[in-house]
């Protein structure tokens, strides 16, 4: 993308309204743009980054062996009465009337829809298990919608629900979506925690919600400093084998980790006191098994192996696509701006050229853009006719990882400037060696094709 054509109006002084940083961040760097008390615009590049996590989601779903679809934004109100969830879920809920006097909602998730789809269509125990998800806006009427897109009304989310004949196997659904949630948060450059939630009525173990630790967390947590420890890493895992997802589970869960919400101040107090650690967290994904909940309210069953109808089995899961964009920029920014890890740049390599329409640095800058985009980095090429400070803050700002700064005193001897946003560190080199280090830097972390 050449600057001079893109839409990214950043800004240079700190909007008064945002009260942490990654809100100040992202309607500096022109991101995104308040419509109405937390409700948003993407703009190009908060766009950019949001389709970025939406593919990585969609890729470890479908990995997972997930199935993709997507429902709409409004519902009808009917299949919410019949869970008896119409009047439970209060305020929160934005409720809307059509011209012939129907009820309406905005769905805030949806459990009662996927139940109507699935039990009108699957009959037989020989179909499951399912698991069906969709990336699509909610909206909740929070009480105090704050943060920027942390807690916003509207906000994208990733919500998963699956179908299994008896518990054993639904336990395995629970144990596969943990799984393949570490290794979503991984794939963006996060730590993000499971922490035993509170799981209601239906009790055991089996709710988990996943924080990334930042000061602005709006969550109180309390673990064990060894769960910082434990990485997914590039291990191979098959999500069929019940053994291994239970494995990862025991890995992951063993060690003390709980929200205010659960914490149990005798159980902490058996961590060692040197491993014991407080901190606050941002929560970005929860996982749920419900048992027959919904099965129970909505009769979802299907015939079993002897023809007799059996409750089905199932959990819900969740991803806040649009809070993580702020949990990224909460854990990854410094004075400047925001430093995106390099999987989820919404541009992976800038060009900064000093001299704009000067004889030596044009056609150098040119040769990069392209050449960069051949190698599919998705370059930002600064050729705006702007001072070099001005040019120097945006890309600092919008966290490019890589950039090059072209200019005249520097191509007297052949040499650009390899920079990274991350360190600071610069390194000169000739035009096409610093072509040549993106691509190594980008195919080395397996992130060319992504
Ligand atoms: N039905 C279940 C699982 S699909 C569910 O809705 N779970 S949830 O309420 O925990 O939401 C899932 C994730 O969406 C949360 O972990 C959080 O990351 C995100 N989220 C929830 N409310 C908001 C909000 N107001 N703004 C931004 N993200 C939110």
């Amino acid at each position: 993308m050449r600057l001079s054509r893109y839409f990214m109006p950043t800004l240079k002084e700190n909007p008064a309204e945002a009260e942490i940083v990654s809100h100040r961040l992202m309607l500096r760097a022109g991101m995104i743009r308040q419509s109405a008390s937390g409700i948003y615009s993407w703009l190009p590049l908060g766009f950019k980054i949001l389709r970025r996590l939406e593919d990585i989601v969609h890729e470890e779903q479908m990995r997972a062996g997930h199935i993709p679809m997507l429902m709409p934004t409004v519902q009808s109100a009917d299949l919410w009465r019949e869970s008896g969830r119409y009047d439970a879920y209060g305020e929160e809920m934005l409720r809307i009337t059509d011209r012939g006097g129907r009820d309406l909602l905005y769905g805030p998730t949806n459990e009662e829809l996927i139940s109507d789809i699935f039990r009108n269509s699957v009959k037989s125990y020989k179909e499951l298990p399912k698991t069906l998800y969709h990336i699509q806006w909610k909206f909740r009427d929070e009480v105090r919608p704050r943060f920027g897109v942390m807690r916003g009304r509207e906000f994208f989310m990733k919500d998963g629900y699956n179908f299994d004949i008896d518990q054993p196997s639904a336990l395995h659904a629970y144990n596969r979506h943990l799984v393949s949630y570490l290794r979503t948060y991984e794939r963006m450059g996060l730590k993000a925690i499971p922490m035993k939630a509170d799981t209601g009525p239906i009790g055991g173990d089996y709710s988990h919600e996943f924080l990334v630790l930042a000061k602005t967390g709006e969550s109180e947590v309390f673990y064990d400093s060894a769960v910082t420890d434990l990485s997914l890493g590039d291990r191979a895992i098959d999500y069929d084998d019940y053994a291994q997802c239970q494995g990862v589970f025991n890995e992951f869960t063993t060690p003390y980790a709980r929200t205010d919400e659960t914490h149990d101040a005798d159980l902490f107090a058996q961590v060692p006191a040197d491993r014991q650690k407080t901190a606050r967290g941002i929560e970005v994904g929860q996982i749920f098994y419900f048992g027959t909940k919904y099965a129970d309210s909505m009769n979802v069953t299907v015939d079993d192996r002897d023809g007799k109808k059996v409750k089905v089995h199932m959990g819900s899961h969740g991803i806040g696509v649009s809070r993580l964009i702020g949990a990224l920029i909460e854990a990854n920014h410094d004075d400047n701006g925001i430093i995106w890890p390099e999987s989820v740049a919404p541009f992976r390599v800038g060009i900064v050229n000093l001299k704009q329409g000067g004889e030596a640095t044009d056609p150098v800058c040119e040769m990069l853009y392209k050449g960069l985009q051949l190698c599919g980095l998705d370059p930002l090429y600064d050729d705006r006719d702007e001072r070099a400070g001005t040019k120097f803050n945006d890309m600092d700002l919008i966290g490019v990882p890589w950039r090059i700064t072209v200019g005249p005193r520097g191509l007297k001897n052949d040499m650009v400037e390899l920079t990274c946003r991350a360190t600071g560190e610069s390194e000169e080199m000739s035009p096409e060696a610093a072509l040549d280090r993106c691509g190594q830097i980008f195919t080395d972390k397996g992130l060319l094709l992504g």
